[in-house]
């Protein structure tokens, strides 16, 4: 398995500017070398295309950016559809969680059965990201991929291209969101319509973190052809991961994060993986990307003892 590096540097999903930056920072946080000391074979495929906000305008207030969102969510989706067909790993590294909207569709797109709707996600994240327009309290669209690869909310950000593609790119009882701990009121609302497993920071609490993926993972990897791993650097606690855009005390421990990443792992099913929300502009000395570097690994594979 060879692994692409592909970056969207993008802040125009978030409030806060810095995230735009998360690509240099995790590259800066040498994960070429991390992934040579593991032993695998990677290509750096360089950046997606994106527009800066001075590029662009909000138009719609509970949209914003919108008009330039799309276009990266589907130069996104290009790049991690042409690394699957390709054989290969995608490993994106944001931006912010917009990216998603494409990264996610590109790999469910092109799973060996062909047709949406047969990969199963883990979304690990401090929020749900299940808002729509009508639910979001900010208007930033980071707050609404998920919803969106679900079949929810604008049309725009469920369906990239319009045309035949038209059914949600994802099932949402193939969907587990781990480690949330703040959630808006429409968006629960969203998440209970859906169907979405949502195994939130009081659920980690009552049974570890071990038990909480095993549950995730078995609803989310039935009859699926691959995993997707989302993750989001704010689900850990702030003392971890001080560089994100929306810190939210009371996250995941380090230990618990690699755990998820290596049950995941397990599974033997991973096609992809976003690494998201990185911001070095909020980061003590580019902690919070050497973290993400670390998961990266972990997810792929890595191991602190293995017997053979
Ligand atoms: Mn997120």
């Amino acid at each position: 398995m060879k692994i692409d590096i592909i970056g969207v540097p993008i802040d125009l999903g978030a409030d806060r500017r810095g995230v735009d930056m998360g690509p240099s920072a995790i590259r800066y946080a040498h994960l070429q070398r991390e992934l040579h000391k593991s032993g695998w074979e990677f290509n750096d495929k360089g950046n997606v295309e994106v527009a800066i906000a001075e590029m662009c305008s909000i138009n719609e207030p509970n949209l914003k950016y919108i008009d330039c969102i799309v276009p990266m969510a589907r130069r996104t989706a290009g790049a991690v559809a042409t690394s699957i067909q390709q054989g290969n790993f995608p490993l994106v590294l944001g931006g912010d969680h917009s990216i998603a909207l494409g990264s996610i569709r590109g790999a469910a797109r092109h799973n060996p059965a062909g047709t949406f709707g047969k990969i199963g996600v883990i979304w690990i994240d401090a929020h749900a990201d299940f808002n729509t327009a009508e639910t979001t309290p900010s208007g930033n669209i980071h707050g609404m991929p998920l919803a969106a690869l679900c079949g929810f909310g604008d049309s725009r950000l469920v369906n990239l291209w319009g045309g035949a593609d038209t059914a949600p790119v994802l099932d949402p009882e193939r969907v587990a969101v781990v480690g949330v701990r703040d959630l808006d009121e429409g968006e629960k609302k969203n998440l209970r319509k859906a169907g979405v497993l949502v195994m939130g920071m009081d659920h980690i609490d009552r049974v570890g973190m071990f038990k909480t993926m095993e549950k995730a993972l078995a609803q989310i990897s039935k009859n699926v052809d691959g995993i997707y791993l989302s993750f989001d650097v704010d689900a850990l606690d702030p003392r971890h991961a001080p560089g994100v855009g929306t810190p939210v005390t009371g996250g995941l421990t380090y230990r618990e994060a690699h755990l998820a990443c290596e049950m995941v792992a397990e599974t033997g099913k991973l096609v992809g993986m976003d690494l998201v929300e990185v911001n070095p502009i909020l980061d003590v000395q580019n902690q919070t990307a050497v973290l993400a570097v670390e998961l990266a690994v972990s997810a792929l594979g890595r191991r602190i003892w293995t017997e053979s």
